[in-house]
């Protein structure tokens, strides 16, 4: 047995030792032809380098859509649009109108008077429309024109308590 397990560690020493040989060996063969070999794989590579630039610069070209919200300096002029005044409470809106015109921009003045929540207002699908944070002490300004009249539902985006998910209110766009 143990004179088993010497020839089996003998005949795998030497086959090691024959790797290593024929490493070295073949690796200043290797060497010499270094040159020619990047010669050509270094003009592949600096092709395929070009290839996946036009390919990454394309791909972001077409994937890339205009930001979904308009400008809201550039879109809106000042005092060209109704204001509704908004409340957030622990757990309940004020909305103040809540009836607004289809096709006029709308400003949202929005604010937190207890402690954070979030505007985030509804189509009748349950889409959203837009959103901005209500924050206690910040008056947050969100425009908006709406194209299609309808109940809109004015939902609170960020968790605020007990009865978070009961702050809903409508907003009727005529
Ligand atoms: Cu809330």
């Amino acid at each position: 047995m143990v004179s088993t397990v010497y020839a089996v560690t003998l005949v795998c020493m030497g086959l090691i030792v024959a790797v290593f040989y024929f490493v070295i060996v073949n690796s200043k063969k290797v060497e010499a032809d270094y040159p020619s070999i990047t010669k050509k794989w270094y003009g592949v590579r600096s092709k395929w380098f070009l290839f996946l630039l036009t390919l990454g610069i394309a791909v972001s070209f077409v994937s890339t859509n205009p930001f979904p919200i308009p400008d809201q300096k550039k879109d809106y002029p000042e005092n060209d649009h109704q204001v509704v005044k908004v409340g957030a409470y622990q757990w309940y809106w004020t909305i103040a109108p809540n009836t607004v015109d289809a096709g006029k921009p709308v400003a949202f003045l929005v604010t937190g008077e207890d402690v954070n929540h979030g505007f985030g207002i509804y189509d009748e699908n349950l889409n959203l429309v837009g959103q901005t944070q209500a924050m206690p002490g910040y008056t947050n300004k969100f425009l908006h024109t709406f194209d299609k009249p309808g109940k809109y539902k004015i939902l609170c985006l960020e968790y605020c308590g007990l009865a978070h998910h009961a702050m809903i209110t409508e907003l009727t766009v005529k």
